[in-house]
């Protein structure tokens, strides 16, 4: 039997298919299939969070998927019909152009995310190149390392009813080999539960939303227990030359009421917060420390930025601070207000966007860390963008099954750069 030709790819967009599907809160998003042949299919669907800044775009017009979906497919599909593939930046702009705001209420950012990672899958199956390969040759440097697993192990916040105020407890990993990081992540995971056993050995432990455990728990208390699980882990001696850190995404806009952070036990003002979360720092060896002010305050944020040891490194994230837009990350490289930003695409609503972001960070010198939203689906496009954008972190929770296919497709991308 001859072998079947390989399919002729198309050079131009055709035809778009989008649909509501299902986040793994059971909420309703988008999933967005752009044909590039006869059965060659760019997908992507979009993530959405709970903890969103409010520089954010808008994800559904009116909150409504519906009404994304009929905005797109009355005003927005006949335009993008004819554009070759490959023309990132024209295909972005078309989604702008069509919507028609500054912030994606027609369209909703959801919906344009969706398109436009859909149409760099596209883009790169024409190409026959992997999407991380199409989003590295867009970012316009050469492939760096792979990227340290930023591993939420324990829930808190808005994330979790009943565990700590601070939203995220996280295992910050990095080795040489990206199996050994999974491998190290699912360890503190497994190390964490084991002591929440322990310690509350009648309490109901849960799983939040990005799969944490979660527990009746204080702050500090369960940095405690993720700090011991790091060292523990650390120097099992399973994993030579991994370095297994504590770290937090304080999301402290969520904390921030009336000029004071709330915690259950005390209540601070911004320059008290400064100190705490500087003591945080040196006492636990933080690696990564993402939002600890609310997401209007540059200053506070410079002040830590500043006081962190030149001996230590930290990447202080600003998430709700940036909202991935390149304006506001201009305004806080001038103001050196961190040295990290969080990358997700659908705070912006475009791949070309966050990629002016990773441009701006790269010029700048900070590092960028790739993350998911708190509510995800399967699809995972994360690993492609975190790969692509040179990130120092994929920010993607540790287990979980939307969370899991994340570092398993960092695994297979990993793999085939080696065999
Ligand atoms: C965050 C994220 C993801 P959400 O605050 O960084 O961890 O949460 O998606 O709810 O904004
Ligand atoms: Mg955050």
């Amino acid at each position: 039997m001859s072998p079947t030709p390989a399919e002729e790819p198309w050079s131009q967009v055709n035809k778009i298919e989008l649909r509501k599907v299902y986040d793994s809160r059971g909420n309703p998003t988008v999933e967005v299939i752009v044909h590039a042949g006869a059965s060659l299919k760019g997908m992507a669907s979009c993530p959405s969070g709970a903890s969103t800044g409010s520089h954010e775009v808008v994800a559904f017009p009116g909150g409504s998927v519906d009404r994304g979906i009929e905005f797109a497919v009355s005003k927005v599909l006949g335009a993008l019909s004819g554009l070759p593939f490959g023309k990132q930046e024209d295909f972005d702009r078309l989604l702008k152009e069509r919507d028609g705001t500054k912030n994606f209420s027609s369209l909703g950012g959801n919906v344009a995310t969706a398109l436009s990672i859909a149409y760099a899958r596209a883009s790169s199956l024409v190409a026959g190149i992997e999407l991380h390969e199409y989003v590295g040759r867009l970012r316009g440097r050469p492939e760096t390392p792979f990227p340290a697993i930023v591993g939420n192990v324990l829930n808190g916040g808005v994330h979790a009813v009943g565990g700590p105020n601070i939203q995220e407890f996280i295992a910050f990993v990095e080795a040489r080999e990206f199996r050994t990081e999974v491998e190290a992540a699912v360890a503190v995971h497994r190390e964490v539960g084991r002591r929440l056993r322990e310690r509350f050995p009648s309490a109901a432990l849960g799983r939040g939303d990005e799969g944490g455990w979660v527990a009746p728990t204080g702050d500090e208390e369960a940095l405690e227990i993720l700090s011991e699980s790091c060292h523990v882990v650390r120097e099992s001696g399973k994993y030579p030359g991994a370095s297994i850190r504590p770290g937090l995404d304080l999301a402290a806009s969520e904390l921030y009421r009336d000029g004071r952070y709330h915690y259950r036990d005390r209540s601070l003002s911004p320059a008290e917060q400064v100190a705490f979360v500087g003591q945080l720092i040196d006492r636990f060896d933080l690696a990564y420390v993402e939002d600890p002010f609310e997401e209007e305050d540059f200053d506070s944020f410079g002040s830590l930025t500043r006081s962190l040891s030149p001996g230590r490194k930290t990447h202080l994230v600003g998430d709700d601070l940036y909202t991935t837009s390149p304006e506001r990350l201009r305004q806080g490289l001038r103001m050196k207000s961190s040295n990290s930003v969080l990358l997700k695409v659908n705070q912006v609503g475009t791949l070309s966007e966050t990629l002016e972001c990773v441009r701006l960070a790269d010029q700048g010198g900070w590092s960028t860390i790739t993350s998911h939203r708190s509510g995800e689906t399967t699809d995972h496009w994360l690993a492609h963008l975190a790969r692509g954008f040179g990130s120092a972190g994929i920010k993607c929770g540790v287990l979980g099954g939307e969370r899991i296919a994340k570092l398993n497709e960092l695994l297979r991308i990993a793999g085939s750069a080696s065999s």
